[in-house]
């Protein structure tokens, strides 16, 4: 078949609704879009465990740690499920870690941010998880089939996720004054960086239209940054808490909030690696590559051992 024509059954499977598989015929494009989407979707939980691991010795109690160890862990899960879906597409696992570890690929900008006191591990889990399944519920139903399958299972994590984070600010702002306005501030400093999380305008957005077509994409940046501020805003007013916006407003004729303008200025330069915990987050990452190098070495050579036993049997039970 002609690339033509290979491209056009292509794009009527997508519009079909028809998943795409790994062994699939697909486009050069295609292919390599998704490998930046869901790599750097894996970095981003990865290194997304680094500010909320940052308060595991310090949790309140015995209970807060052992709920927010869990919620760390399975952020680890979700990378290896998105570092395998990527690897179903020929992307070497070793090759997109450095591509994180050189600068190369991106991770999302709001694990730049530093975690100062206790009320920001709620602030990640109410409004980072929560903006990562205002996202991720779309992804649940992207073209790319073992993409949507993985964003199934993360989706219901995130969800546990976001619950908790709602929870610890819910104790809080029920809490003494200095809780309350412990928990004020969490918000205060994480509201609009949650917000950048969306991505740039969808008229500044460089994948958005051709992912659209793809349906990688099925929702736009700037429609999901809506939908998370029309959920959130009523969740803060239920626990007394403020949105840091003055011009938050409830648009009747739209039936959505209005809300300011985010300031791009501090999310590009998040973003080129000049946000406050960039260089830290980095080389964090960069230890942990070289430190793990002796169980990664152990675990080939166990695996190569195994391999060669299964096939010494083999040959035995031929012969
Ligand atoms: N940070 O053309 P677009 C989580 C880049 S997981 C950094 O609009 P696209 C779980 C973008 O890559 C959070 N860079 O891009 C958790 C592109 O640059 P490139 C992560 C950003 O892909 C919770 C350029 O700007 N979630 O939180 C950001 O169509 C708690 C132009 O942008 C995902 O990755 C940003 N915020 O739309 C873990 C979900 N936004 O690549 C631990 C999957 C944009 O050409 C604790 N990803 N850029 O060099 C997506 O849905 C999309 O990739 C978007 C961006 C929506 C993030």
């Amino acid at each position: 078949m002609q690339t033509h024509d290979l491209e056009k059954n292509f794009q009527q499977k997508i519009d079909a609704e028809v998943k795409i598989e790994p062994k699939d015929w697909m486009p050069d494009a295609y292919r390599k879009n998704l490998i930046r989407q869901i790599s750097q979707h894996a970095h981003s939980e990865v290194v997304g465990m680094l500010p909320e691991g940052n308060w595991i010795t310090r949790a309140p109690s015995l209970r807060r740690k052992l709920i927010l160890m869990a919620k760390v862990q399975d952020e680890a899960g979700h990378g290896l499920y998105l570092y395998s879906a990527a690897e179903t597409l020929g992307a070497g696992r070793d090759d997109l870690v450095m591509d994180l570890l050189n600068g190369k690929a991106k991770y999302s900008s709001i694990f730049n941010y530093p975690t100062l006191t206790w009320a920001d591990i709620g602030a990640i889990g109410w409004l980072v998880d929560g903006a990562a399944i205002m996202n991720q519920v779309m992804l649940t139903r992207t073209s790319y089939g073992p993409y949507a399958r993985a964003m199934v299972r993360i989706c219901k994590e995130e969800s546990f996720h976001q619950r908790q984070g709602y929870e610890i600010m819910l104790t809080l702002a029920k809490g003494s004054p200095e809780q309350k306005a412990m928990a004020q501030d969490a918000l205060d400093r994480w509201w609009w960086p949650s917000l950048m999380m969306f991505g740039p305008h969808d008229s500044e957005s460089t994948h958005s239209e051709q992912s659209m077509k793809w349906k990688i994409k099925r929702k736009s940046n700037d429609e999901l940054r809506q939908a998370f501020v029309d959920a959130t805003v009523p969740q803060a007013e239920l626990i007394g808490l403020k949105v840091p916006d003055p011009d938050l407003k409830w648009n009747e004729k739209r039936g959505h909030y209005d809300f300011g303008e985010i300031n791009w200025n501090e999310f590009w330069n998040v973003v080129k690696g000049r946000g406050p915990c960039n260089k830290q987050r980095l080389d964090a990452r960069r230890n942990a590559w070289e430190n793990g190098a002796w169980v990664r070495e152990a675990a080939m050579a166990y695996a190569e051992k195994k391999a060669a036993r299964r096939m010494k049997q083999a040959g035995e039970e031929a012969a």
